[in-house]
This record gives structure tokens, C-alpha cells and sequence, in this order.
């Protein structure tokens, strides 16, 4: 990359999720590049390793890569570099990592990363082979703290865990903004409408939807927020069905099939439940709009938006 001769500041991992620790580092590349009047640099990887590496295991991802380039282009980086990542490439050695795929395509000054990075085959780079490797070529290195909020450690794997627990706005605190999925509409079984409450239905490429239950959420359409209410579940009430994401949007009207929305889970109001007629149902939705309608209030008031 001749444009970077000059160098730049970088720094590089998984970024799965882009919480509050990643963020807190890539605050601090930023300031980096200002201070050292250098292009800020995110080094990742496309597809994330673990699914080259050991698929069966691999977690479902937070963040889609559109969404991760889009929260990248939103901290306003200068240089993303995604670097394909292969069964062959994942047998370089952590020297070779750092002398080939930084140093002499990159031309780093300043390197940051997590406390808990790791890098090149076997995963046996660590902060200390980084540590030795910089001090050897004279780069800039540090390593970022672990970010606590209150007692919970901001990390991918325990964001994961509150999202499979309904806990959305627990997630929510670690990611530093909600939990978000994108998608498309596409056409339901029509009982909503007939309900009295229509769904949006989505379809989407996020790997977590959050625990079955009914969510408040906001409904992004064409850059609007609507206020709603999601049911992520398999509506038992008519028997169980394949799990769906639905979205009532409060106020809506039109007809959206195929449209581009994304859904903020603001937080969960109940579990989904088996109800004896659709009466009891919709006495049910019917409240659930009015606690939804209260909590997205009260989230606007305290985020202004
Ligand atoms: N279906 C259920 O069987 N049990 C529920 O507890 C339930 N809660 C819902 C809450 C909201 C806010 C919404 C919009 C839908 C809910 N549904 C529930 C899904 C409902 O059965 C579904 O929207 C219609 O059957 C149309 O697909
Ligand atoms: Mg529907």
C-alpha cells in the first residue's frame, strides 16, 4: 500500500460486536492519529478465524460485516484493511504476521490492541510477543485495560450470553448502544392484520436474534424511528411455528414488503406465551404496546433520539 509509506497508527483484532472496550481502544488510536498526524488504521479479518478455524464451535457473530464497517465508518477510521482469512493464512507465525502483514505492508508507528489479543498460528502471539516485537522495531505498543461496567466485563462472548438471555438491555450497557438487527420484510401469514395488530416480519442476516420473548423496540425505516413492539418467537398460541421476528410498528400503515429496516431491542417486557383464544392474546398486545409505549419514552428522554 504505497499511500501508507509514511506510516500509520493501527490497531487490529476481531471486533466482534464493537462494544465499549473496543471502542475505548479505537478512542485512543484516534487521538494517536491526531497526535502523530497519521492515518488511523482497523486491521481484521473477514470471514472471523474461528469460523475457518473451528466452525462447529464458533459462536454466532454479534454484528453482520456490513454492520461492523458501517459502526467502523461512524468512529470515522481512515484505513480499514480486511484481510481475507484462510486455512493458509492462519499458518503464519506470529513473526511473520507482524514483519510481513504489518510492518512492511503497513508501516505502523503506534500499535494498540486489547489486553487479551492474540495473533499468527496456534494463536501463540501474545501481548508479550507483540510487546517484544514492537521494542524490537522500535514501534509504539499499548495495551488496553479490560472495560468493566459496574461489575460486567465488556466482552464479545459475555454480550452473547445477554442477548440468548433476553437481557437486551443489559447488552446494551456493554455495547455502548443497542443491539440492533437488520433485514428485510418479507410477507407473513397475514393473522396479525386480522388480529388488529400487523407485523413486519424480518428477515435477516444476524447470526443472535435475542431469547423468545416480546421486546420493546425502535423500527428504523427509510432513516424514521418508529416506536414497536417485537415478538421474537414461534407464536404458540396457533401452534408452534418456525421462530420469526415481528414487528409491530405503532402508527404505520403502509405496506413495506421488501423494505431495508433495521430493529433496536430497547428492552424485554415478557416471555412469549400460549394463550387459550385470541382474545386473551390481544388483551395481551394490547398491554404490551402501553409498557412498550412507557419504557421507549423513557429511553428517549434519557438518549435524545
Ligand atoms: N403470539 C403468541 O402465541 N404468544 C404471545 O405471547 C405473543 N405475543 C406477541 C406480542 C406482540 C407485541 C406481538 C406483535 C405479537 C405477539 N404474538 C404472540 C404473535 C402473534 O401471534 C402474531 O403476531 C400473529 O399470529 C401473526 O403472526
Ligand atoms: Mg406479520
Amino acid at each position: 500500500m504505497p499511500f501508507l509509506k509514511k506510516g500509520c497508527v493501527l490497531t487490529m483484532g476481531n471486533y466482534d460486536g464493537f462494544h465499549l472496550g473496543h471502542q475505548t481502544i479505537l478512542s485512543l488510536l484516534k487521538s494517536q492519529s491526531f497526535k502523530r498526524k497519521l492515518p488511523s488504521l482497523v486491521y481484521t479479518f473477514d470471514p472471523h478465524p474461528v469460523k475457518i478455524l473451528a466452525p462447529e464451535i464458533a459462536p454466532p457473530l454479534i454484528n453482520t460485516l456490513d454492520q461492523k464497517i458501517e459502526l467502523l465508518q461512524k468512529m470515522k477510521i481512515d484505513i480499514l484493511v480486511l484481510e481475507k482469512f484462510t486455512p493458509r493464512f492462519a499458518k503464519t507465525s506470529p513473526e511473520v504476521f507482524f514483519k510481513t502483514h504489518l510492518m512492511h505492508h503497513l508501516h505502523p508507528h503506534f500499535i494498540t490492541v486489547g489486553y487479551d489479543f492474540t495473533f499468527g498460528s496456534k494463536r501463540m502471539g501474545n501481548i508479550e510477543t507483540l510487546e517484544r516485537l514492537c521494542f524490537e522495531n522500535q514501534i509504539d505498543v499499548k495495551i488496553v485495560d479490560p472495560k468493566m461496567v459496574g461489575q460486567k466485563l465488556a466482552s464479545s462472548s459475555l454480550i452473547r450470553k445477554l442477548l440468548e438471555q433476553g437481557k437486551v438491555d443489559k447488552a446494551r450497557e456493554l455495547l455502548n448502544r443497542p443491539y440492533f438487527m437488520d433485514g428485510e420484510i418479507i410477507r407473513g401469514e397475514q393473522r396479525g392484520t386480522m388480529l388488529g395488530f400487523p407485523t413486519a416480519n424480518l428477515k435477516t442476516k444476524n447470526e443472535i436474534s435475542p431469547a423468545v420473548g416480546v421486546y420493546a423496540t425502535l423500527f428504523c425505516l427509510n432513516h424514521k424511528n418508529y416506536l414497536s413492539a417485537t415478538n421474537v418467537g414461534h407464536r404458540p398460541t396457533f401452534g408452534k411455528g418456525e421462530l420469526a421476528i415481528e414487528t409491530h410498528v405503532f402508527g404505520l400503515k403502509k405496506n413495506i414488503y421488501g423494505k431495508k429496516v433495521r430493529v433496536f431491542f430497547i428492552k424485554k417486557i415478557r416471555d412469549e406465551k400460549k394463550f387459550d383464544s385470541e382474545q386473551f392474546l390481544i388483551r395481551q398486545i394490547r398491554s404490551d404496546i402501553n409498557k412498550a409505549k412507557q419504557i421507549l419514552s423513557h429511553y428517549r428522554e434519557k438518549h435524545a433520539g
